[in-house]
Formats: C-alpha cells, sequence, structure tokens
C-alpha cells in the first residue's frame, strides 16, 4: 500500500503553524478547497482573536478569510460549522455575529453564506421575503454540491407558515429565489411530533435531503419508538424511511448520522439495531451503508399470467443493478414446472398476446421481440422449478443483432418454458418485469 502525502491544512497565509486550535471542516470532491474553523487568527486581514471560517486553495496555496463581510467587516463573535459547494465558491457557516448585515436584530444564530467570487456575505435563514427569523438559534447548513440549496436546522417559527410545533425542524433555502421550505414535515406537509435536528446530507441537485429524526408520524407504521433515517424528495413531495431491516420491516433500536453521496446512490448511517444485517449479535454503535440502486430486487412486474401445469403462476424477477454502468443484472424465472425447458425473451416494447401459438400463457412484449439462445440460455428448470441468467447489459439480444442498453432505457422481459400438456408441447410464460435503467 502506498502512504499517499499528508499536508497540514490549518497554518497561517505565510504558512507558519497555527497559535491555536482547527476544527473539522470540508473538502471539495476534487480535493482543491478545504474549508475549516480556526480559533487562530491565520490570515493577515484577521485580528478579532476569536473562531472564524477559512478556506484554503489547495492548488494554489491561497488561504481566505470567509467570514467577512465584502468591506472586509470582521465579525465580533464565533463563525463556524462550514460547508462548501462543490466549485469551492459558496460556503456557508454559522454565526452569532449581528453586524455582517444590516438588521441582525434578533440575538440569535444566523446562517451565512459566503460568494467567494464576489465577497458577498447574506444571511440566508429567513423568510421567502427576507424577513430574519425570530429570535431562535439556526445551526448546521449544509449546502447542496451545485449551491443552489442551504439547508439548515432552526425553532425559529417564522420560516414558514405554520411552524406552530415550538421544536427543531430542518428548512431548505434556495439561493437563486429566496424560496425557503420545512423539510423536516409529513408527506401531507402536516408537523412532525417530535424535532429534527442535524447533521443531515444533501444531494448535489439540492432535491434529496436525509436526515434523522425521532418523529414517529413522518411514515405510516413507525412503532420502533426510536431515531430513524428519512428520505425526503423536495420534486415529488415525498418522504421514506431507508433504514430499514433485513426483511424491509423497522429497526430495533436508534439510528443516527446519516449521511448520503452527492448522487444520492449511497447512504450511511449509525445504528445500535441487531436486525439490519445477519450475525450481527454486538448490539453496539455500527456503521451501515445502503446501495439505493441495488435494492436486491430492481424492475415492476406487469401483464397478466395464467397458471402453469402445476397451479402455480410463473413468475419473473431481478437482481442486481438499475445503473446500466454496473452492467449487474441477473433475470429469475420462479415457479417453473420442473425440469422444463425455457428462455427469456427482452423487447424495447410492452404488448399483450393471449395464447400465443397455442399456448396456455400470454405473450407480454410487443414490438422487435429479442431471444436469449446464446450457448447456456436456454436451461432446464430442474428440480427446483427455477431459472437464473445473468445478462450483458451491453448486448441485449434482438432480431437484428445486439444492442447497448443506456441510462434511460426502458426494457421489457418475460420468460417462456416449456409446460407438459395433453401428449402435445405445451407451454407457458410468465408475467412480465420492466426495468428502467439509470
Ligand atoms: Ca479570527
Ligand atoms: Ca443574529
Ligand atoms: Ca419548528
Ligand atoms: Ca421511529
Amino acid at each position: 500500500m502506498e502512504l499517499g502525502v499528508t499536508e497540514r491544512i490549518s497554518v497561517t497565509s505565510t504558512g507558519a503553524q497555527a497559535a491555536q486550535r482547527s476544527d473539522p471542516g470540508r473538502i471539495t470532491p476534487d480535493g482543491r478547497f478545504v474549508v475549516f474553523e480556526s480559533d487562530a487568527d491565520l490570515a493577515p486581514t484577521d485580528s478579532n482573536g476569536v473562531k472564524d471560517v477559512y478556506r484554503l486553495d489547495r492548488q494554489t496555496g491561497q488561504l481566505d478569510l470567509v467570514s467577512v463581510t465584502a468591506a472586509g467587516v470582521q465579525g465580533t463573535g464565533w463563525s463556524y460549522h462550514p460547508d462548501v459547494s462543490d466549485d469551492g465558491q459558496r460556503i456557508v457557516f454559522t454565526s452569532g455575529n449581528d453586524n455582517f448585515v444590516a438588521g441582525d436584530t434578533n440575538g440569535s444564530l444566523d446562517i451565512f453564506l459566503k460568494d467567494m467570487a464576489t465577497g458577498a456575505l447574506t444571511r440566508v435563514n429567513t423568510t421567502a421575503s427576507g424577513a430574519q427569523s425570530s429570535s431562535s438559534n439556526c445551526t448546521w447548513p449544509y449546502i447542496s454540491g451545485d449551491g443552489s440549496t442551504v439547508a439548515f436546522s432552526s425553532t425559529a417559527s417564522n420560516l414558514v407558515a405554520g411552524d406552530s410545533n415550538g421544536d427543531w425542524d430542518i428548512f431548505a433555502k434556495e439561493v437563486a429565489t429566496g424560496s425557503i421550505e420545512r423539510l423536516s414535515v409529513r408527506p401531507n406537509g402536516g408537523q412532525a411530533d417530535d424535532g429534527t435536528r442535524t447533521p443531515m446530507s444533501i444531494s448535489t441537485d439540492g432535491n434529496l435531503i436525509i436526515y434523522a429524526t425521532l418523529a414517529t408520524n413522518i411514515v405510516a407504521g413507525d412503532t420502533n419508538g426510536r431515531q430513524d433515517v428519512f428520505l425526503r424528495d423536495r420534486a415529488a413531495g415525498t418522504t421514506e424511511r431507508i433504514n430499514l431491516s433485513l426483511t424491509g420491516g423497522e429497526l430495533n433500536d436508534d439510528s443516527w448520522v446519516p449521511a448520503m453521496s452527492g448522487d444520492a446512490r449511497y447512504v450511511t448511517y449509525t445504528s445500535e439495531a441487531t436486525n439490519i444485517v445477519t450475525g450481527d449479535t454486538l448490539g453496539e454503535r455500527q456503521i451501515f451503508a445502503i446501495d439505493r440502486f441495488d435494492a436486491g430486487t430492481i424492475g415492476n412486474n406487469y401483464c397478466q399470467t395464467n397458471p402453469n401445469s402445476t397451479g402455480a403462476m410463473s413468475l419473473i424477477s431481478a437482481t442486481g443493478s438499475l445503473f446500466v454502468a454496473d452492467n449487474d443484472v441477473t433475470l429469475a424465472a420462479t415457479q417453473l414446472p420442473t425440469f422444463a425447458f425455457g428462455l427469456f425473451i427482452v423487447s424495447r416494447t410492452q404488448g399483450f398476446n393471449m395464447n400465443p401459438g397455442g399456448s396456455s400463457g400470454n405473450l407480454c412484449l410487443g414490438g422487435q421481440i429479442g431471444r436469449y439462445v446464446g450457448p447456456g440460455q436456454v436451461q432446464n428448470s430442474g428440480a427446483s422449478g427455477e431459472i437464473f441468467l445473468p445478462i450483458d447489459l451491453s448486448a441485449m439480444p434482438q432480431p437484428n443483432g445486439f444492442e447497448m442498453a443506456v441510462a434511460g432505457d426502458t426494457w421489457n422481459f418475460q420468460c417462456w418454458h416449456r409446460d407438459v400438456g395433453a401428449g402435445t408441447l405445451a407451454s407457458n410464460f410468465t408475467n412480465g418485469l420492466e426495468i428502467v435503467f439509470q
């Protein structure tokens, strides 16, 4: 293993050692910019003797004081908890200073946004019309990777209409329009029955936010009395609980500190629950990860099927990843008659053709229909009555040759199989399976 090079970030503009402590910050995805807070006055423009937010450009070595107005006015109190957009140009932080913007008379912690390109310093925990938040603290800001959205926690009751729970909520502010919405709400917009505070995590485009809360009324069936992890889709107005057990049920202990990749594919969280994975007998805090696009079973079934000779319905399903780049999809046909030959068929188009060619089943594909008939692809269902086929998404069989599946494509699958009939070559079909690739 190669060790790589470690550099000290929290140094003065001239590279000298800081006189006081510095605390954790954030780094842009390209590794160029690091934002952090420091008790030490690291830059020549910083003479206030209190904690400030800094940005280091690791490419040029330039160190900038962030918690300062465009006119160079320094804060008199602490500025801390920075977060940064992916391009390093927009930085948010918490501050108790009342001299950064005109009209800051709430005597409370506010959230500020620094535009490094223009130097502008603005307050973002405001109502849609720009009024300051009531005398309640706002903390722990997070900015989306694209710099469009700032999320934070607050007990303020005046940021949106109808906030009467007297408790912590989380909010999202649109930088461009000034609009603000409460995120810790029920699907119908109703209030949560318990408070929500950070940490949380926000997707690159600002649309998806994950957070943890003890509230029991965010989703139906939350009866575990434990803190759970929720995913809010702002555009869809939906919220789902995503820390689930092996069987899709509730966890038996608390979960905290959710974090999410910018594309919202990967989520991690800490939990003491013992029913998340098999063989967990520890009962201590552990870290868990979810691949939201590798949820085991993928795709959606459609189309009517008819019972086969066993009396059961032949069924199709798929496991793996919805991401074409992963090229990880395995088709499965189950509940087939035993020791029956079968093969999978595929089309971009759905259809419905009842009892084609005298089959007992129905063809659920239309348009150009390809068949998986390559070496080893026509299989015998054996004693289990099942057939599995890993497929190559770069070579989807079609009548005129192979085609490549790409993100955004919809492909439909079905399994045709032999069945026992009255001395004839009877056959049947599974139901259909639609997969929309990402
Ligand atoms: Ca300072
Ligand atoms: Ca204030
Ligand atoms: Ca509230
Ligand atoms: Ca719960």
